[in-house]
């Protein structure tokens, strides 16, 4: 499944789940002779009990079956961590960071048996920027779905759905991207069907080789908007017709939601309601299924975030699985998606592929999540130095990617430099990770205080503010009166003094605990990556998802909390 509704009815798409030949090469370039494993896609190779702590290049391949002559595309949500793409054994493409989207269009394909291998490469080594020994694991295989798809010589690229609240009633900017994939020029034209309106996209010639952007806004009148008790959510069906002829070339179905996201007088709003971001930040990690969480296990994440009374979710520290951004979508629940980065000093940001390889993933992240209602903020660089002038800098271009990509969604970045801060002012919304009663013994109220006073010296006046992580760790089934740390009672306890004073203050946009779930950790030296169990164990729930004693203290604030917000 690679995604919660079809996205085509029109183009061949063929999803390459299941099986696939499996061989590590153990260092050895190129692809081998010869295949003695079998692994699933999606899937992490650390499930194979042969490969659980394998870290290095492996080559996943199969056969697919093409039923025409012509161009194919093919199309990976999510390879981890650098993908080198072979077909029929000839190189078609690389690709750096597991988890955004990518693909690779190869022309002039003859019908019949053809081979897909893909080697797969999850070490850290010098041309590596993001992808570092860190405080979560970096899974090895196809984490996420993969496809191949049948074109012709025009097609639609991608759709971007904006949609805009004017005092005479809703609207939507639509800007579709067609590319020529084919040797000659060729008219297209779109037609559109959203919200019960069929409406003409216009015309455009599109060259070989060339992309071309047709925008178009127009009204939608009498839409349900999409909010989180509401998420009501609407098919944008494009197609494509090419001169002279009759039926449609091809199409893209996108799924979007009316709603709007904006900060005023220190708050956060949605539809110009003041929201409270209650939620969790989570990993893509689960004992059974490492990074690729399968679906069942995905809504499984979510209805226990629901069932605690949580809106919100951070995809700390990458972007996510497009089909659990979906289920967000579905359901209702508030995301802040954010680039890959976790931690990273001056140093390792002056690395010389960091600014390529942050401004790859931060396009491929906001041109591929675009359409998602429920995401309402974007995010860069967790806890990196944005507080130095050279690390201030990288986050001004960074935000001002973002920024210039879609100007309809709040930006922030999780900081943990207290009154050292210097990137405030850049961002929309200022966000702290703190960690009172865990890695200092603070006071959570006084310290949130303090927070925004720094907060307002140092550029984020008037700005919505959220406690982006704070939490404590709690070893699941360590139990013990003496509620010593690292027991579930003093996690639980800490949970609960850092809730109380969060929920208690008039000012805060936000908290964020640190974390859904316990998490895998690179193995390593240092007192990061030698966690007790190789694990970060800040979960409310355990790898496995059983809950530890701080999920009923979560339930009570969040889920009480909105019962009685309601009343
Ligand atoms: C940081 C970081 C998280 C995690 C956390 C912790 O704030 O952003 O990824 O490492 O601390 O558990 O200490």
């Amino acid at each position: 499944m690679l995604r919660l509704f079809r996205t085509n009815e029109i183009r061949d798409v063929q999803e390459l789940e299941g099986d696939w030949d499996f061989q590590p090469t153990n260092g050895k370039d190129g692809l081998p002779s010869r295949y003695e494993y079998r692994m699933p896609v999606p899937g992490c190779w650390e499930m194979h009990p042969q490969f659980s702590t394998y870290r290095g290049k492996a080559v996943y391949r199969r056969m697919v079956e093409i039923s025409r002559k012509g161009a194919i595309r093919l199309v990976f949500k999510g390879v981890s961590h650098t993908a080198d793409i072979f077909f029929d054994g000839i190189p078609a493409g690389r690709h750096y960071n597991a988890y955004t989207p990518f693909a690779l269009v190869i022309p002039d394909v003859e019908p019949g048996m053809h081979e897909v291998a893909v080697i797969v490469d999850n070490s850290f080594g010098e041309s590596s920027a993001l992808h570092v020994p860190n405080d979560y694991y970096t899974y090895g295989g196809l984490i996420r779905p993969s496809a191949i798809e049948l074109l012709d010589e025009l097609f639609i690229e991608r759709i971007a759905f904006t949609p805009i609240c004017t005092a005479e009633g809703w609207q939507g900017t639509i800007r579709l991207y067609v590319r020529n994939i084919g040797q000659r020029a060729c008219r297209a034209r779109l037609q559109l069907s959203l919200a019960g309106r069929d409406i003409d996209a216009g015309e455009a010639s599109v060259m070989p080789g060339e992309t071309v952007e047709l925008s178009i806004t127009e009204p939608f009148p009498g839409i349900t908007p999409w909010s989180a008790s509401d998420p009501t959510l609407y098919l944008l069906k494009a197609s494509l017709y090419v001169e002279g002829q009759e039926a449609p070339m091809d199409d893209l179905i996108e799924r979007v939601g009316f709603r709007t996201v904006s900060t005023k007088n220190g708050r956060i709003q949605v539809n110009g309601e003041d929201v409270v971001l209650k939620g969790f930040n989570r990993h893509e990690d689960h004992a059974l299924a490492g990074a690729a969480i399968p679906y069942p296990l995905m809504v499984h994440d979510i209805e226990l975030m629901l069932d605690m009374g949580a809106n919100t979710v951070r995809t700390s520290h990458y972007p996510n699985d497009e089909r659990f951004l979906d289920l967000c979508d579905e359901r209702g629940m508030f995301v802040w998606e954010e680039n890959h980065a976790r931690g990273l000093s001056l140093e390792q940001m002056k690395h010389p592929l960091f600014a390529k390889q942050c401004e790859d993933c931060n396009r491929e992240m906001v041109e591929t999540h675009f359409n998602h209602p429920s995401i309402i903020i974007w995010a860069i660089l967790n806890e990196c130095a944005s507080d130095t002038p050279e690390g201030r800098e990288i986050y001004r271009t960074q935000l001002e990617q973002i920024r210039t990509m879609d100007s309809s969604r709040p930006l922030s970045f999780a900081s943990h430099h207290r009154d050292r801060e210097l990137c405030f002012d850049l961002a929309d919304i200022v966000s702290f990770n703190l960690y009172p009663l865990w890695y200092e013994e603070e006071d959570p109220l006084e310290l949130v205080k303090e927070a925004r006073r720094w907060a307002d010296e140092a550029g984020g006046l008037e700005k919505p503010m959220i406690m982006s992580e704070f939490g404590a760790d709690g070893y699941y089934g360590y139990r013990d009166p003496s509620r010593v740390k690292g027991t579930e009672e003093r996690h639980a306890d800490i949970i609960e003094r850092n809730l109380e004073a969060y929920t208690s203050v008039p000012f805060l946009s936000g908290m964020l605990i640190w974390q859904f779930c316990d998490c895998k950790v690179t193995e390593g030296t240092g007192w990061l990556l030698t966690r007790a169990g190789t694990q970060n164990s800040k979960g409310i729930v355990d790898r496995y998802r059983r809950p530890k004693l701080a999920y009923a203290v979560v339930k009570k604030y969040y889920a009480g909390q909105l019962r009685s917000e309601q009343e």
